[in-house]
């Protein structure tokens, strides 16, 4: 028996913003659900990606990288929309904010820092939106986007950094700034929801997400 169209639900935010811990409370709340983790380092494109997260001296071009965690979203494609169609909760963490946050940080960085050319027409891709876009046109989109944001302050006071690529805190504040620029960009869109979770604990934080999947009228 058809029990309708499933839901997509996204949590987005920065590293260590509790987003994993919020995805998997948010799982149990339904009966048939499934967690979905971006990047999915299992595929083989995600073992690619996983090389370059955890390996500093394996190193691509930023558009390379760039494509790559757009292409592992969809190597999912058809498992999304399967599961959809079986009538499936489905919780994002992470998916294609993530991928122009962190490209377009990359580029502000290398600005800031001076690093290389970015001027030059090889690099100047990864500071333009419409080109980050661009290879994400045409997946599913998010019936509720949850924005998980914090002040760089109490970031820095959660507990230590990995040491994986990414984690340094002047990069995440330009994360964090290239986040809020592409929701500033999409202000109209009311399928998109900014929770500050500063000073919040678990529980609160959960609730001010339950509050919001209620006030969309999403349920199961
Ligand atoms: P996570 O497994 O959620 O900790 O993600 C690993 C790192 O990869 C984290 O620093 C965020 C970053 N990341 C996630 N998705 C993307 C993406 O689509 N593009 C880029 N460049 N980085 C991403
Ligand atoms: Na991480
Ligand atoms: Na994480």
């Amino acid at each position: 028996m058809s029990s309708g169209r499933g839901q997509l639900i996204l949590i987005e935010g920065l590293d260590r913003t509790g987003k994993s811990t919020q995805a998997s409370i948010l799982l149990d709340k339904f009966s048939k659900s499934k967690l979905l983790k971006f990047p999915d380092r299992s595929t083989k494109i995600g073992s690619i990606i996983n090389e370059y997260l955890t390996n500093k001296s394996f190193t691509l071009p930023d558009q390379s990288a760039h494509l790559l965690f757009s292409a592992n979203r969809w190597e999912l494609n058809n498992e999304i929309i399967d599961l959809l169609n079986d009538g499936y909760f489905i919780v994002l963490d992470r998916y294609i904010y993530s991928g122009i946050a962190y490209s377009l940080a990359k580029f502000e960085y290398a600005k800031l820092n001076k690093e290389g050319n970015i001027t030059s027409t090889v690099d100047k891709q990864i500071g333009d939106v419409n080109w980050l876009i661009g290879p994400d046109v045409g997946l599913p989109k998010p019936d509720l986007t949850l924005f998980l944001t914090i002040d760089l302050q109490e970031l820095a006071n959660r507990k230590g950094w990995g040491d994986e690529r990414y984690e340094l805190q002047e990069f995440q504040t330009i994360v964090k700034k290239s986040f809020l620029s592409i929701f500033e960009l999409q202000k109209d869109d009311d399928t998109i929801e900014i929770v500050d979770v500063n000073n919040k604990d678990i529980p609160e934080v959960t609730e001010l997400i339950w509050n919001l999947i209620t006030k969309k009228g999403i349920h199961q």
